[in-house]
């Protein structure tokens, strides 16, 4: 089962791009418009109660997130469109250079090449901040590269859903899509190479924790399509995860507090080679066991719809 938000009737609508994105077409705009939030499971959605929000139900540990899901209504509701499985104000992190392969390719992008080396290897992972709920874009929603950017790629990650308490409640797919240019030039840029409207996509739903087993043993696999074809495509596994996930959690939590819960991404570990970059009209397609798919058409930063 996952814990989905869904769009309601009515909801402004913003069709995606051409492209094999299976039925994900006319969704809602941003990442926290009018929706409400149901549990997904075979037998279609059961809605939660209107008043159930991301940020009440990680309020506390795992065990009241287990609790809070338990409020479902039955009978099962015909499935409707997702978006974002987040609030409007739902913090999204993100971790950095925890795959080898990440650590590599910043080397070969940066002016500053020995930092990713050290930072993989020290005690304290890199965390950044990435985006707020409102402007995270779910499955069928566009992402977008920035317009003063000549070298974009997506990364795929593995997002853990996190408590107050630092208990992982659950997990979902993320793309931290971000600016190669940017953040090679200076790292000093990251904040403009990733924190930008359409820099993030989550989704499809949360998948509760207790029903992934390992965590450490998920197959993730990307494609990126133009037009009818598929123009990349890599395959990797949290296996390869240089940390571990609850030692992410800690770090984020050290000196810090997430009263309503925090979403953190683990870090890519498919990364294109320079001669790729992402262009607008392309589509993104990510896989990860267990948690579905998160399919998103590529705007410009200008095209995507702004409404908080
Ligand atoms: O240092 C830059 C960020 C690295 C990152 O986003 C990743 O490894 O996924
Ligand atoms: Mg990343």
């Amino acid at each position: 089962m996952q814990l989905v938000r869904v769009s309601l009737p009515g909801a402004t609508s913003e069709g995606a791009a051409g492209g094999p994105v299976g039925g994900a077409s006319g969704t809602a705009s941003g990442g926290a418009g009018p929706a409400r939030w149901a549990v997904r499971g075979e037998d279609g959605d059961r809605p939660l109660p209107g008043d159930f929000t991301l940020g009440a139900a990680l309020s506390s540990d795992l065990d009241h997130f287990r609790r809070s899901l338990d409020r479902v209504r039955a009978p099962a509701a015909a499935p409707a469109t997702l978006t974002a499985p987040v609030d409007r104000w739902t913090e999204v992190w993100a971790a950095g250079v925890t795959y080898q392969r990440s650590r590599e390719a910043r080397r070969e992008e940066s002016s500053e090449p020995d930092i990713y080396s050290r930072v993989y290897d020290a005690p304290r992972p890199e965390l950044f901040f990435k985006s707020l709920g409102w402007r995270v874009r779910g499955h069928g929603q566009a992402i977008a590269v920035r317009s003063d950017s000549t070298w974009n790629v997506p990364e795929p990650e593995l997002a853990v859903v996190v408590c107050a308490n630092g208990e992982i409640a659950g997990y979902a797919i993320c793309d931290d899509v971000s600016s190669r240019s940017i953040e090679g030039e200076n790292p000093l840029y990251l904040p403009q190479a990733k924190m930008y409207l359409g820099a993030t996509a989550l989704g499809p739903g949360i998948r509760p924790s207790w029903e992934i087993p390992d965590p450490y043993d998920l197959g993730i696999r990307m494609s990126v399509f133009r037009g009818a074809e598929e123009i990349w495509t890599g395959t990797a596994s949290t296996g390869q995860l240089h940390r571990r996930l609850d030692e992410l959690v800690e770090h984020l939590l050290a000196a810090d507090r997430y009263p309503n819960g925090v979403v953190l991404a683990t870090g890519t570990c498919l990364v294109p080679g320079g001669d790729f970059t992402l262009l607008p009209g392309d589509e993104v397609r990510i896989e990860i066991d267990g948690l579905g798919a998160l399919v998103t058409p590529v705007r410009k930063t200008g095209d995507i719809d702004a409404s908080p």
